[in-house]
């Protein structure tokens, strides 16, 4: 189970986040109710830099600076285990993490055929979700999320998948001082608060409410 694309504005924290879920050192007494095995290349190739640059306090280079296909966007896929109780339950999860471009393109109606190509396959019948990455919350970013967000809910309609595509809408880099007080109730606390717009394009669209949630990150 499990293809999920990742979109967001440039540094929303796409990669990291990613890398953060593929770097999973192995502890003498790892008490985690869950564990994470990278299943591909490009996964382990992944959680060897997170080592290097998560635990120095760097960055990622970005992803992609220039795209030209979708076969240049690597697939990160993970087997994730879930310890429920004496149960084990099992996730394959496989994660596209797109370039930023590709969602601030949309605003202008995807000028760039390549982007089109982009949003063409992150709306394909076999991508169960989406985690929309976003992390700024000034007033003009909150028209330009609504504006972008608008476009991918016309482009969901146009893909037939307003019905079964679930969306995850995640607030990034929430250890930040005016939002940390948020995270716990994020829809209210983060998105009615500092993306009024936004939420209001997410919510009042056809999208059904049991595929729309709001996280902090
Ligand atoms: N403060 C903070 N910075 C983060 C976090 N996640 C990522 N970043 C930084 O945000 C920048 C962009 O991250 P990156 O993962 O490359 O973003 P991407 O372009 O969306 O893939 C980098 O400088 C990261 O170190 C976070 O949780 N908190
Ligand atoms: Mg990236």
């Amino acid at each position: 189970m499990g293809n999920i694309r990742v979109i967001g504005p440039r540094s929303s924290g796409k990669t990291t986040y990613l890398a953060a879920l593929a770097y999973q050192p192995t502890r003498g007494n790892n008490k985690r109710k869950f564990q994470v095995y990278a299943l591909n290349d490009d996964t382990i190739k992944l959680s060897e830099k997170a080592e290097n640059i998560l635990l120095e306090g760097g960055s990622f280079e970005p992803s992609i600076t220039q795209v030209s296909t979708i076969d240049d966007v690597p697939v990160y896929s993970f087997n994730i285990e879930i310890e429920k109780g004496w149960k084990k339950e099992k996730i394959i999860l496989a994660v596209r993490d797109y370039p930023g471009e590709i969602f601030d393109d949309l605003e202008n109606g995807s000028s760039n055929p390549i982007y089109q190509e982009f949003i063409d396959e992150c709306l394909t019948k076999d991508v169960t979700g989406c985690l929309i990455l976003l992390t700024e919350w000034q007033k003009s970013t909150d028209k330009h999320y609504s504006r972008v967000l608008k476009k991918f809910i016309e482009q969901m309609d146009q893909h037939e998948r307003i019905n079964d595509l679930r969306l995850a809408v995640v607030m990034s880099k929430c250890e930040r001082g005016e939002l940390w007080p948020g995270r716990l109730e994020p829809e209210i606390d983060l998105f009615d608060v500092h993306l009024p717009a936004t939420k209001k394009v997410l919510t009042e669209g056809r999208i059904p409410k049991k595929n729309l949630n709001f996280y902090a990150i």
